[in-house]
C-alpha cells in the first residue's frame, strides 16, 4: 500500500526508530541546519530523521534528514533494496515487441498496469484545507537558512530546499515537475532556481517567445516517492507525475491550484501559487550547495506568489546540502540505482555504475562494461555524454567488466596502473553542471574520459598485457588446510 502522504512515511520512520523527535525550540536560521549536518554525518546508529516540534516564528514543526540513508531511502520507495526499484524498470523495459496476436494479449495486463499509474485529478484536497490568497504570507513558515553566506543582504537567506517545482508546456500542456530550490526574497516574491538545462527552464523559454506570464506552482511534502520524483532526471517527454505513481504502485491525486490551471499533489503538506513575468530577473544566491561550496549569486527568474494553500496540520519538509555525505547523497544513490536499468536499454554493454558521493554526482562517474572492439569505451564516454543530464559527468572512467566498480580501492589501483594517459584519455568541451565553479565559464567548459580498460593491438598497443596476481587454488587450500599449524591465529 502507498504511503497516503509524508506524516505516513514520518510515522513509520519513528516506529522503525529512525525517526529522533526534538522538543526544544530551535531557531530556522542556521540551527536547524548545524544540527542536522551533525546528525547526518553522526557514528552509525545515530544519523536519523529528525523531526523539530517546536520552531522558532512558526506554528509548522520542521522535518529534515528524512532520506538520508540508503534504509531511509529504499523504505520511501517502499522496497527492501533500492535495486529492486531498478529491476522492476528493467523487466518491464524488457518487453520483447509483441509478434503474434497471443503474444500481445499476453502484453495486455503489462499494458494496463503502466495505465494504472497516470496521475488522476481530484475536486478537493487535503492541501487545501487552509487557503491565503488575501494576502499570502511566507514569513509565517518555518522555511530554513542552511550556511552563513546564504541570500542577499536584503534578505533572510532563507531557502526551500525540498520544492516540487509544477509547470506547463504551454505548447502541448504537458506537465513537468522538477525539485529547483527556492530563495526566499520578501513574504510574497521568490527566485527559481531551474539552471537553464532543466525542464522547467525549457517551459520559461517558450512562455518568454510568447511574451506571456507563466503561472507555476511550488509544493512542498508530499508521499516520498513524488518527493523523489520531483528530482528523478527523466526524459522530458515523460511526467514525474507518472513515474511517481509506478513508484508507489497508485496513481498520484492531482488538484488544481486555486489561483491557475496547474495541478499538484493533492496530499501536499504546502502549495504557493503564483507565476513569473516573461524576462524578469533578479539576483538569486549565494547558496550553500551540495557541491560543499557556495554556488555564486545569479539572475534568475522571480517566482510571484498569488496565493498559499495548506492542510491545517501542516509538516515542513526541508533537507541541508552541503559536503558529502548528507541526505541529497542517498537521493542520488538512488537515482544511480533506479536508472542503471535505463542506460543498459541502450548501452548494452554497461554491466554497472558508480557515482561516488566524493563526485556529487556530476564530477565523477566510474562504469564497467563488456569490452567487445577497438574504441569501445571510448563511445560509451562519448555516448553518454550525450545521454540527458550524464552530460554532465566532468570525469567518466571506463573500466572491464572484471572491476567492481562498486569497490573504489579496487577500481582506482586497476585504473592507476591500467592507463597510458596519452593513449587513453580523452578531453572535451561541452556544457557543465550549473554547480561547477572550476571551468573559466559558467556552464561551459571540459570534461574528461578515462579509457581504463585493457588495450588491445587495434587500438595501439604494442606489447602484451600482463596476467593480474591470484595464487594458484591449489596453494590455497593447501593453506587452509594448514592454517592451525602455523599458530599464526
Ligand atoms: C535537494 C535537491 C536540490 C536541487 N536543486 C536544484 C536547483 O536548485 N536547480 C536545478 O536546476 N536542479 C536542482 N536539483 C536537481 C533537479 O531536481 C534534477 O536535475 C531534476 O531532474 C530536474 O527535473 P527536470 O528534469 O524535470 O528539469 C536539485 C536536486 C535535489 C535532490
Ligand atoms: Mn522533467
Amino acid at each position: 500500500m502507498a504511503y497516503k502522504n509524508l506524516r505516513e512515511f514520518i510515522s513509520l520512520l519513528e516506529k522503525k526508530g529512525l525517526l529522533k523527535r526534538i522538543s526544544a525550540e530551535v531557531d530556522p536560521i542556521l540551527e536547524i541546519a548545524e544540527i542536522t549536518d551533525r546528525v547526518c554525518k553522526g557514528p552509525d546508529g545515530s544519523n536519523k530523521g529528525l523531526y523539530f516540534e517546536n520552531v522558532k516564528g512558526s506554528d509548522y514543526p520542521v522535518v529534515t534528514n528524512i532520506f538520508g540513508s540508503s534504509e531511509r531511502m529504499a523504505m520511501a520507495l517502499e522496497v527492501n533494496d533500492i535495486n529492486d526499484v531498478g529491476a522492476k524498470i528493467e523487466d518491464m523495459l524488457n518487453q520483447a515487441p509483441p509478434k503474434t496476436l497471443m503474444e500481445k494479449l499476453a502484453m495486455l495486463p503489462k499494458l494496463l498496469e503502466f495505465s494504472k499509474f497516470l496521475p488522476r485529478t481530484v475536486k478537493s484536497a487535503p492541501c487545501q484545507e487552509v487557503v491565503e490568497k488575501d494576502n499570502p504570507d511566507l514569513s509565517k513558515f518555518p522555511i530554513i537558512k542552511c550556511w552563513p553566506g546564504d541570500g542577499q543582504p536584503t534578505d533572510e537567506g532563507r531557502f526551500i530546499t525540498l520544492p516540487m517545482v509544477f509547470t506547463r508546456d504551454p505548447e502541448t500542456g504537458k506537465p513537468n515537475c522538477g525539485m529547483y530550490r527556492i530563495h526566499v526574497f520578501d513574504k510574497n516574491t521568490t527566485g527559481m532556481h531551474w539552471h537553464i538545462h532543466k525542464d522547467g527552464a525549457r517551459h520559461y523559454d517558450k512562455y518568454k517567445a510568447m511574451n506571456k506570464k507563466m503561472p507555476a506552482a511550488i509544493a512542498v511534502g508530499s508521499d516520498p516517492a513524488v518527493m523523489y520524483s520531483a528530482t528523478a532526471p527523466l526524459p522530458e517527454s515523460m511526467d514525474e507525475m507518472m513515474f511517481a505513481g509506478f513508484l508507489r504502485k497508485e496513481p498520484v491525486e492531482m488538484v488544481k491550484c486555486i489561483t491557475s490551471d496547474i495541478e499538484v499533489p493533492a496530499n501536499s503538506e504546502l502549495v504557493i501559487e503564483g507565476y513569473l513575468e516573461p524576462g524578469e530577473t533578479r539576483i538569486e544566491g549565494p547558496f550553500g550547495d551540495h557541491t560543499g561550496f557556495y554556488s555564486a549569486a545569479d539572475y534568475y527568474p522571480v517566482f510571484h506568489v498569488t496565493c498559499i494553500t495548506h492542510k491545517k496540520d501542516m509538516l515542513y519538509p526541508t533537507t541541508l546540502v552541503g559536503k558529502p555525505p548528507m541526505e541529497d547523497c542517498f537521493i542520488g544513490k538512488a537515482t544511480e540505482r533506479i536508472f542503471l536499468p535505463l542506460l543498459q536499454l541502450e548501452f548494452t554493454e554497461i554491466k554497472d555504475m558508480n557515482l561516488p558521493m566524493e563526485g556529487v554526482f556530476h564530477n565523477c562517474a566510474l562504469i564497467s562494461i563488456k569490452k567487445s572492439y577497438p574504441g569501445h569505451a571510448k563511445k560509451i564516454i562519448h555516448g553518454l555524454w550525450g545521454k540527458g543530464q550524464m552530460m554532465f559527468a566532468k570525469l567518466i572512467i571506463v573500466v572491464n567488466d572484471d572491476v567492481d566498480v562498486q569497490d573504489i580501492s579496487y577500481t582506482a589501483w586497476r585504473v592507476l596502473n591500467n592507463v597510458d594517459w596519452k593513449r587513453d584519455v580523452v578531453i572535451a568541451d561541452g556544457p557543465l553542471d550549473d554547480l561547477d565553479h572550476a571551468a573559466s565559464f559558467p556552464r561551459y567548459g571540459s570534461k574528461m574520459g578515462i579509457d581504463a580498460t585493457r588495450k588491445t593491438r587495434e587500438e595501439g598497443m604494442t606489447r602484451d598485457w600482463p596476467d593480474e596476481l591470484f595464487m594458484s587454488e591449489e596453494i590455497k587450500r593447501l593453506v587452509d588446510e594448514r592454517w592451525k599449524e602455523y599458530g599464526i591465529g
